[in-house]
């Protein structure tokens, strides 16, 4: 194997300064909950994993059997090494509090959206585990606690379960991709330092919702779609596997734009996607590889949260794209 650097290296050589020793452990047992993860659904089908149950989470949305199970095995994974204080996960109404038994003084909160994309997992296309890490304000954290802008992220990232399965994660320094080697079960690093090419040709959009978006999203679209006889005299692809971790990583690898923009059946919601546990450490990952990530008018990972569940628009990916559309919003509200 041309690999040999494991993530357990990788961390020994990379991490540095007070949260060491924490980081260090909390991404072990973070890497241990996605490496059960990727066995549940691998197994899929065979294991009668793949249906839907009756119960809805918190969004109104009908839960998966493997959203419950890979929520119950990332909660599993991550209570028992006392630096964690209290957990939030998409599934889960309120905070997670560790059981009393296992509380050690944590300090710090973990979040996590432990399925995301899993409308796709009964046509067996990729989804993901999201997860960012903040400082803990008190050792018996409340709700308010868990209210931090992204900036305050101390790690962030995700699993991808895909042709293979990845992790890729910031502590602030730089994006490091590891592939998991199913024989020996480690990850090896196989993408050092991931860059966003600032310039890209490719968008992703779900391009059913076009007539509900606001005027800046549609022209920007609208130019694209044009192609080389519009002004943007070039041609453009589209991309949209409905995984917005599938399609983050698409855009680490070649570039690319993502977008899930407020839209008039969206208002009332403030967007789709969540931010605290999917735009923020998403945005946190684009940042470090030098994409940018905003709402439209503002820098997602300024956002002071006013809830653990709070949505908001997103427009994220390669540099000069986004500052693009950032443009055309300013226009709207100057008009
Ligand atoms: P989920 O966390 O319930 O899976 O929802 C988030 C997902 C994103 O991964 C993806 O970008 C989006 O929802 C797809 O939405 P749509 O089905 O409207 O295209
Ligand atoms: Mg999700």
């Amino acid at each position: 194997m041309a690999y040999h650097t494991t993530v357990k290296d990788f961390l020994a050589d990379h991490l540095q300064g007070p949260h060491k020793a924490a980081l260090t452990r909390m991404l072990d047992d973070i890497i241990n909950a996605c490496k059960k993860i990727a066995i549940a659904i691998d197994s899929g089908a065979l294991e009668g994993n793949m249906g839907s149950l009756a119960s809805e989470n918190i969004q109104g949305e009908v839960q998966k059997v493997l959203d419950v199970m890979t929520n119950n095995i990332f909660i599993e994974s991550n209570q028992r090494s006392g630096y964690i204080a209290a957990m939030a996960s998409e599934e889960v109404d309120n905070v997670i509090e560790i059981p009393e038994k296992l509380k050690k003084n944590g300090k710090y909160l973990l979040l996590f959206d432990p399925l995301d994309g899993s409308s796709n997992v009964n046509v067996n296309i990729s989804v993901g585990t999201i997860f960012s890490i903040l400082m803990s304000p008190s050792a018996n954290p409340i709700l308010a606690d868990f209210l931090q802008p992204g900036v305050s992220q101390l790690c962030a990232g995700y699993a991808l379960y895909g042709t293979s399965t990845m992790l890729v994660f910031t502590t602030g320094n730089g994006v490091s991709g590891f592939t998991l080697d199913i024989e020996s079960g480690e990850f090896y690093l196989t993408h050092p330092n991931m860059q966003i090419a600032t310039d890209t040709q490719e968008f992703a959009v779900n391009m059913s919702n076009y007539r509900f978006w606001q005027e800046p999203v549609q022209r920007y679209i609208d130019e694209c779609l044009q192609g080389e006889e519009g002004d943007r005299k070039k041609d453009f692809n589209m991309r949209w596997v409905a995984s917005m971790v599938a399609e983050m990583h698409r855009i680490l690898i070649r570039g690319g734009v993502f977008m899930y923009p407020i839209d008039s059946k969206l208002q009332t919601q403030g967007g789709k996607l969540r931010l605290m546990y999917e735009a923020n450490p998403i945005s946190y990952i684009v940042e470090q590889a030098g994409g940018l990530a905003t709402t439209g008018t503002q820098r997602i990972l300024e956002i002071v949260p006013t809830h653990i569940h709070q949505r908001v628009p997103v427009i994220m990916g390669s540099k000069s794209e986004v500052e693009r559309i950032i443009s055309y919003h300013q226009r709207k509200i100057r008009h």
